[in-house]
């Protein structure tokens, strides 16, 4: 089957997946300061209102020049980038700054608070409670949606208040062995613990340190040292931030498979259970906060194409692994598990960005009649599958120019 020539990668383009975008950009300034008024429209819930700034982050970050006045003209231009927006770039260009978004730092040796008070009377209100916001989301297992429930129902404010409230409130977190379809004899004997928000409120600076690119090689090691004790010859590879070229990620993301196993059988069935208990049982994992497993071959094979097998961990290394002494930081470790021919479309959809990964799906769907997702790709006329055996084929079934991971931070 020939396949159409695919669309041309350029920085216009209305859609993510077909914008090369480098980690660091010509006007990171400006994408800093639209990050932050993204992110307290996401605490506040307006998520319309930060899909459009998350929009025309995206197109900044493309933008190969530095937007400087006599360019506004051509950035105005740009698809997602409306009036609204363009006020706020204007107002960058011009004043260096946005006033929305708060982040320009006092002078020296002066307080946040007075410098907002002199100069930013207006917005101090919204700063105190969206640094509360902020810090609270800072908890494994709690969203924007329970922080302002805590900010407004319960009257917290601090990260102590957060723990004194859990003291006595901590709800029993979902237990991840439940509503799953597996037998009787393989139903694990000792699981890992949950992630309570108790437990993430202790584990809380571990998680938000970032994980260097040594590290990361180094538990993909290990992990992959294990599996392979477990099952000869299984492949991975380490996707998200890592594979775009961050130089520290938040957290590890792996997707495996097994060149030689069947999908829907019992080997690649289970594979993340068999490994979670291992890798909990040598004690590198110390909780599991979701688990899920692959269901029949048949629903496999039809319907539920989007269910790969998932393990969302906590992960520490071994003693001394970085050097004697090392300290023994717990990390955030997901690990994906693709049958043989989903491989790539897995390491295609884990890899983001997010938004990158937003608009392939929406490019699939709008401009090429098929549906995209980690597990596979689909033609929605004849339901015709595809089962591409490199990243390349993923890009040329869907009609893209191939964009190399590096360039794909949209
Ligand atoms: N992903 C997605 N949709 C989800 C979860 C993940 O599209 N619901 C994809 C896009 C992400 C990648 O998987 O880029 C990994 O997600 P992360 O949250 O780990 O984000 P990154 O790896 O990009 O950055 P970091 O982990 O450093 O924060
Ligand atoms: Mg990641």
């Amino acid at each position: 089957e020939q396949l159409a020539e695919p669309a041309k990668a350029h920085y216009t383009s209305r859609y993510a997946c077909l914008r090369p975008c480098p980690m660091v950009c010509p006007n990171q300034g400006l994408v800093q300061q639209l990050g932050v008024i993204r992110r307290s429209r996401e605490l506040e819930g307006k998520d319309t209102s930060a899909l459009s700034y998350e929009r025309a982050i995206s197109i900044i970050k493309a933008y190969p020049h530095t937007i400087t006045s006599w360019r506004l003209t051509e950035v105005s231009n740009l698809s997602g980038i409306g009036e609204k927006m363009l006020s706020k770039i204007t107002e960058y260009v011009t004043h260096g700054k946005i006033r929305e978004s708060r982040s320009s730092p006092p002078p020296h040796g002066y307080s946040l608070f007075l410098f907002n008070l002199f100069f930013h009377p207006e917005t101090i209100a919204a700063s105190a409670r969206f640094k509360s916001l902020s810090e609270f989301t800072t908890i494994y297992g709690i969203g924007a949606t329970t922080a302002r429930k805590l900010f407004d129902s319960f009257g917290l404010r601090t990260l102590d208040d957060l723990k004194e409230h859990y003291a006595s409130h901590d709800p029993p977190p979902h237990p991840y062995w439940h509503n799953r379809n597996h037998s009787e004899e393989r139903r694990i004997m000792t699981p890992a613990p949950v992630l309570s928000i108790m437990a993430a409120l202790d584990l809380r600076d571990d998680l938000n340190e970032k994980i260097p690119r040594a590290e990361v090689d180094l538990m993909h090691d290990i992990v992959m040292g294990e599996l392979g004790k477990l099952r000869p010859g299984c492949l991975s590879t380490v996707v998200g931030g890592y594979r775009r070229g961050k130089t520290e990620s938040n957290d590890v993301d792996i997707v495996i498979t097994h060149p030689t196993l069947v999908s829907g059988s019992d080997q690649v069935k289970g594979l993340g259970e068999v490994l979670v208990n291992r890798l909990y049982e040598a004690g590198l994992i110390t909780h599991v906060m979701h688990l899920s497993g692959f269901h029949t071959p048949d629903a496999l094979r039809t319907s539920h194409w989007d269910t790969l097998e998932k393990a969302l961990t906590v992960f520490i290394l071994p003693p001394d692994a970085l050097g004697v002494g090392s300290p023994r930081i717990h990390r955030r470790l997901d690990l994906i598990f693709a049958a043989p021919e989903a491989y790539w479309t897995a390491i295609t959809g884990w890899t983001g960005s997010k938004h990158f990964e937003r608009d392939l799906r929406l490019w699939a769907k709008v401009e090429r009649g098929m549906k995209f997702d980690s597990s596979g790709i689909t033609r929605r006329r004849d339901s015709k599958q595809y089962f591409p055996r490199s990243e390349q084929e993923v890009f040329d079934i869907l009609g893209l120019e191939w964009i190399d991971p590096t360039m794909r931070n949209a």
